[in-house]
């Protein structure tokens, strides 16, 4: 007998999904924003049914995404930032506290959160992964967000 397998479509019909995105370097977060938005309409989730929260930096975020996990109304979440490494340790800092706390986030809540947060050596690079279409790390996002949640119905 076959194994079952299972794996969420990319279905956003009827989901509510929320998108927290920093503005710290705003040029990148925008064009990661525009990708979300793209691929969850694509992706046939209702304009009225994305709420998006702006949040001043990378660091705020977790504190958004634990917010609108608590309201038990989402389906998904897609954070978005850019974290770009300058010449002090900052970095280091902001890049390990809003992986840790979105990750602590997706365990208290048991929802599926896509990590849409760039680290990246330069701004140029940060733009790279932002770019048109699949080449736009907001957009693999929500798709990414997509397919849990539908994955995470499966499971129960
Ligand atoms: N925030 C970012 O989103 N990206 C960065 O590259 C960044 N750097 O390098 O400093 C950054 N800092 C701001 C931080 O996220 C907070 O907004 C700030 O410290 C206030 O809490």
């Amino acid at each position: 007998m076959a194994a079952r397998e299972l794996t969420g479509s990319l279905d956003g019909t009827g989901m509510r999904v929320g998108v927290v995105v920093a503005r710290f370097n705003r040029t990148v977060t925008e064009a990661l924003l525009a990708g979300a938005l793209e691929a969850l309409t694509h992706h046939g989730v209702a304009t009225e049914d994305i709420v998006v929260v702006h949040v001043p930096g990378a660091f705020e975020v977790p504190f958004a995404a634990r917010r609108l996990a608590g309201a038990g109304v989402y389906d998904a979440l897609v954070c978005l930032g850019a974290v770009v490494r300058g010449e002090t340790p900052h970095f280091e800092y902001i890049a390990a506290e809003v992986t840790r706390g979105i990750g602590r986030v997706v365990e208290d809540h048991r929802l599926p959160i896509a990590f849409g947060v760039l680290t990246t050596d330069s701004i140029e690079q940060a733009l790279e992964r932002a770019g048109a279409g699949h080449g736009n790390k907001g957009y693999e996002s929500a798709v990414t967000a997509i397919e849990m949640a539908r994955l995470g119905r499966l499971l129960g």
